[in-house]
């Protein structure tokens, strides 16, 4: 085989952020801008002399370009064997799955998640571990340390490679097999769920509507829902991937699938509605006339999870992202297992699934799993859902109603301040830190703080440590406000304010906003949000 050693210049961008490197698409095009990342990556993991990876992406723009490129490099490292799904696709939490179905030593998963796609819009690379979940901050570190001292890279000179049919074929020596990206994906789910219990629901008229918003998740749920389990064709929309995911953006949260919340609030409402991000890892749950919000399903999931087969046996423990409501806890607290504060980001529950401390996890950002994969895994969390309701024979509102009852509501929302100048949200965070200490007893919007810190966290596994996740600012009364920056937007920074207040006994369907109204607030007087940056209103409120 003939490998061509290239020089390169390090570029200073290439930092890994929540989930992996998320840039613009043409940042992404720039000439050995992948390159230089992937064969950091290489570098990092120790070289790739035979080993086996997994390699797939969302199908969004750049990403047939993007894993000839990574193929030829894996070649070049003397990789033994990569699995690629069949054009270029699988999910997020098929690849993770593959890769531990296969004894893989790791895997490439290309995605920007639910950030849209197209030219002028966010490309992704992440590289997952031999567990099947993201790299650890540890390894993310090494890689970053890479992608600063790389002078040259090793590619192989071979032509790109056809990955439309399944099968194998060799590359400079190394095996390629395309596999059906579907097949041993849904052979899990259906390992995991009562699937006759789903299939004898849909046969009894239960209808759904899945919005798999021109992403990845579309193959899947044609094959799962509408082929396997019986749902009427038509159940599943929007499901074929696009490049450009139809140009809209694929964000499973009542902004950004509207027309599916427009559908569950009117008359025709069927009786579910579920959707998915750009690469298959989030969820949406809507019953006839309600929404449930991410932590709810959370835990909602959790009290239930003993109605599928795979959990008949109960769960270990649960794990939650910090910004994550306290529902959870109620839970974990009830069922006596112990429940795990996590900072933001799948990555940080990989320890604890592994070593068995936990069995469910998940975010507020519409991010359930539990310890089959190490991501988080959108179509697992529409199943459980489904089999909960078949077991239960109720509805999602029923189910909805029934939880509050016995665990009281945490009212949630959050709110995004997007493309904001970097250096006032820094500033805004600066002065938010320098008042922790001060916090404790004033009162602001009528509610008492009673403890603030910067979030940090331990692993109990490992013991590795994460300093400043975000700041906390607890009240009187159940209320939390979070403000913490994300790590995975692609201009400026991304504000995100985290609201909730719990209700135990008393009104549980009082408008979210104005239960929230308090906490807002004060939350807004005492970071300055409006003075600091400018704005006066979120983006989006989730
Ligand atoms: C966001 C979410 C976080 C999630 C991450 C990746 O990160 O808040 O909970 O794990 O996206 O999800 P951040 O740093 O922007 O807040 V995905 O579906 O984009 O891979
Ligand atoms: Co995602």
């Amino acid at each position: 085989m003939t490998v061509t050693t290239i020089s390169t210049t390090a570029f200073d961008h290439q930092k890994p952020g929540t989930s992996g490197l998320r840039k613009k698409t043409r940042a992404f095009m720039v000439p050995h801008y992948l390159e230089n990342y992937v064969a950091a990556t290489f570098t990092a993991i120790g070289g790739g002399a035979g080993k086996c990876f997994v390699l797939g992406g969302d199908g969004r723009f750049f990403n047939r370009e993007a894993i000839q490129t990574i193929l030829k490099i894996a070649a070049a490292h003397g990789a033994a064997r990569v699995i690629v799904g069949q054009g270029g696709l699988l999910s997020t939490p098929a690849a993770s799955h593959l890769i531990r179905h296969h004894g893989a030593d790791g895997g490439f998963i290309l995605s920007a998640s639910h950030n849209p796609g197209g030219i002028d819009a966010d490309f992704g690379l992440k590289f997952n571990a031999a567990n099947g979940g993201p790299a650890s901050e540890a390894l993310t570190a090494k890689i970053h340390e890479a992608t600063l001292a790389i002078q040259s890279y090793d590619i192989a000179d071979v032509d790109d490679v056809n990955l439309d049919n399944i099968g194998q074929m060799q590359i400079a020596g190394m095996r390629i097999d395309v596999v059906d990206p579907v097949a041993d994906y849904s052979d899990l789910m259906a390992e995991l769920f009562d699937f006759d219990a789903i299939r004898a629901l849909f046969a009894g008229g239960f209808t759904m509507r899945f919005d798999a918003m021109h992403a990845v998740t579309g193959p899947y749920a044609h094959r799962i829902l509408e082929d396997i389990l019986g749902a009427p064709k038509g159940t599943v929309v929007n499901g074929i991937p696009s490049e450009d995911f139809g140009k809209g953006h694929p964000d499973p949260n009542p902004i950004w699938a509207k027309d599916l919340m427009d559908l569950m609030m009117s008359d025709t409402a069927p009786d579910m509605g579920a959707a998915s991000d750009g690469d298959g890892d989030r969820n949406m749950i809507v019953g006839k006339g309600t929404y449930i919000t991410p932590s709810d399903s959370l835990a909602m999931l959790a009290a239930n999870a003993h109605h599928a087969p795979a959990y008949k046996d109960g769960i270990a423990g649960i794990a939650r992202s910090m910004p994550t409501s306290a529902a959870a806890d109620r839970v974990a607290e009830a069922l006596g297992v112990p429940c795990f504060e996590t900072p933001t980001g799948w990555k940080f529950f990989g320890t604890l699934l592994d070593a068995g401390r936990v069995t469910i996890c998940g975010e507020e950002s519409a991010g359930t799993g539990s310890h089959h994969v190490r991501e988080k895994d959108g179509l697992w969390a529409v199943l459980l859902w489904l089999n909960i309701l078949a077991a239960r024979d109720m509805t999602v509102a029923g189910v909805q109603a029934d939880h509050w009852q016995r665990f009281g509501r945490n009212y949630y929302a959050r709110h995004d301040y997007e493309a904001v100048e970097t250096a006032r949200a820094d500033k805004m965070m600066a002065h938010l830190r320098t008042q922790l200490d001060d916090l404790p007893g004033q009162v602001h919007a009528g509610l008492t703080v009673t403890k603030a810190d910067d979030f940090a966290y331990t692993d109990p596994v490992d013991g590795a440590t994460s300093a400043a996740q975000g700041i906390r600012i607890f009240f009187e009364g159940g209320a939390r406000a979070v403000f913490r920056l994300s790590g995975t937007g692609t201009e400026g920074a991304t504000i995100r304010l985290y609201l909730e207040q719990f209700v135990g006994e008393g009104d549980h369907a009082a408008p979210v906003a104005d239960v929230l109204e308090a906490v807002r607030t004060a939350a807004l007087e005492i970071s300055a949000l409006a003075e600091t940056t400018g704005r006066s209103v979120p983006d989006v409120e989730t």
